[in-house]
């Protein structure tokens, strides 16, 4: 599909332009987006890829770096990371980012603040110029579920949707998602006025008690590399 073909463009390009030989711990990220940045990392060849380990976001990352023969690193072992390539939401044009539509934006976080250079890559669906106007599943939150309910009525209180509940696991699972962490996951909508500034929004939702990280990486990514439809890259930095 053209969505696939961007998917795998975007993310072969910013393997070409941010993977060196000397780069030897690679954070990858998560999402159907970052298997292609896999794929054309191992496509480096065995003898560039013998030297490095790559760092997980979670679960389905993990096992994107095992099934793909790639070394496995721990990040307690590797605390500083050359490049970390990862999906993202929705990305405005200072490269400010959604982030957290696969409940993983915490460790994503993580790899993302503990690397030199940190990527984005997408499809065209996620440019954007101001955040929540093409991602409309809201701003995703890990909290810790001992006195959720309280941080939902305080979410409430800083402006998002009154329908701000849990992110349910549905069919899958009775009961909500739980995050690769032991916590849950929630998706509060706010107002445009609101996501206009998003490093003020970010602060004011990481100081409420039981917030452990927001789906929002304002002023962190290096550049941002997004497939089109017509199979040109565009490219903020
Ligand atoms: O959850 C995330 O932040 C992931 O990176 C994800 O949302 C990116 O999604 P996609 O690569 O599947 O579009």
């Amino acid at each position: 599909s053209a969505i696939e073909a961007a998917k795998r463009l975007a993310a072969y390009t910013a393997v070409d332009h941010h993977i060196f030989p000397q780069h030897r711990v690679i954070g990858i990220g998560s999402g159907s987006t970052v298997p292609y940045v896999v794929e054309r990392i191992v496509a480096q060849g065995q003898e560039a890829n013998r030297h490095r380990v790559f760092i997980p976001t979670g679960f389905q990352s993990k096992n994107l770096i095992v099934d793909a023969g790639l070394v496995l690193g721990d990040i307690e072992q590797f605390p500083n990371i050359d490049v970390t390539i990862d999906g993202a939401d929705e990305v405005d044009d200072h490269l400010n980012c959604i982030k957290g539509g696969g409940g993983c934006q915490y460790r994503e976080k993580v790899l993302a603040e503990a690397a030199t250079t940190f990527v984005l890559v997408a499809d065209y669906r996620k440019k954007s110029l101001v955040l929540g106007t093409t991602w409309h599943h809201g701003v995703p939150l890990e909290l810790v579920p001992f006195g959720y309910a309280r941080v939902l009525q305080r979410l409430v209180a800083l402006g998002a949707q009154p329908s701000v509940t849990l992110r349910m696991a549905g069919a899958a699972k009775a009961g909500p998602v739980v995050s690769d962490n032991g916590n849950f996951i929630v998706d509060a909508i706010f107002p445009e006025e609101r996501m206009r500034h998003p490093t003020e929004l970010l602060k004011e939702l990481k100081g409420l008690t039981g917030i452990v990280e927001v789906g929002l990486f304002c002023g962190m990514a290096k550049a941002a590399y997004f497939g089109n439809e017509d199979g040109s890259v565009t490219i903020r930095k």
